[in-house]
């Protein structure tokens, strides 16, 4: 750099983004995965990186194809933006491989200060598969311990709990869910009602937020949406239980908007966007 720039930027203070590095795979649809990350996180006012995982094929109706990049490659492009730029948070979505989720871990233990969201992305919202089954004790014992929270759906926490979340009575499988030392709040739990989202956070104890159910298929990427959206909020510097309420602000607003759209013949997208549309 010049002697005259580096004096201008002497002179004057710049300013930080609130910077995300999002370490997730990619979707080609646009509606799930590394796309939605980067559209939720900028829809809510933050700056999105990204390293990518794996490569999905998919369409609207299924997976047809997932290809994992290498680990070497994944930590590589994650330790180019935190040695250089810095994030101000990470989240984690589609890891996939045991060996990634084991190597991650072991990376981001150099980056404890970081606000860490881990969404663990094991099924999609039509139910298919989305990591290699070892991987699952792999997120407790390397990633979870890490984690500010962890954003499992219905299905993955029946997963990591082996059983059935407790729709009637959650306040010990949310706690569950919570013993390495993280916040956790589960998606989507089904309830006579409707459904509900169960968070717990050892500041805030246990909350409800219940929801109206919306009809629509469009829900393709929302956990992804959702998580990121988190992420952005906590990059701003906002307590979680606010990143979490704002949160659940957004993707409510995103899911309404996105049914109201045709998009293939399966699940399509919520609107990340919805809030900078012009009506
Ligand atoms: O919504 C889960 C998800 C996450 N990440 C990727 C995906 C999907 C679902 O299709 O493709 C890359």
């Amino acid at each position: 750099m010049s002697s005259i720039l580096k004096k201008h930027y002497n002179k004057i203070k710049m300013k930080e983004y609130p910077k995300v590095l999002v370490i997730a795979g990619s979707e080609p649809l646009g509606s799930a995965g590394i796309q939605a990350d980067i559209k939720s996180i900028s829809a809510c006012g933050s700056y999105a990186a990204g390293a990518i995982t794996c490569i999905v094929n998919e369409d609207t109706t299924q997976v047809k194809d997932v290809f994992p990049l290498p680990t070497e490659l994944v930590i590589g492009q994650a330790c180019s933006f935190l040695d250089d730029v810095k994030a101000s948070s990470i989240k984690t979505g589609m890891l996939f491989t045991e060996e990634l989720v084991h190597a991650l871990g072991d990376t981001l233990k150099n980056y404890r200060g970081i606000p860490l969201v881990v969404d663990p992305v094991m099924v999609d919202s039509g139910g298919t598969p989305l990591i290699k089954p070892e991987a699952i004790n792999a997120y407790k014992q390397h990633l979870f311990p890490l984690a500010t929270i962890i954003t499992p759906n219905f299905r993955e926490a029946n997963l990591l709990l082996k059983r059935t979340f407790s729709s009637e009575s959650p306040e010990n499988d949310i706690k569950e869910l919570c013993q390495w030392g993280n916040a956790a709040i589960v998606k989507s739990v089904p309830h006579p009602k409707g459904l509900m989202d169960v968070f717990y956070s050892q500041e805030t104890g246990m909350r409800i937020f219940p929801k109206q159910k919306i009809e629509t298929r469009n829900i393709n990427g929302s956990g992804c949406t959702f998580a990121s959206s988190i992420s952005a909020y906590l990059a701003q510097g906002l307590s979680l239980e606010e990143s979490v309420l704002q949160a659940e602000d957004y993707i409510d607003g995103a899911i309404r908007e996105g049914s109201t759209y045709k998009f293939g013949k399966g699940f399509g997208p919520v609107t990340h966007l919805y809030r900078w549309l012009k009506k």
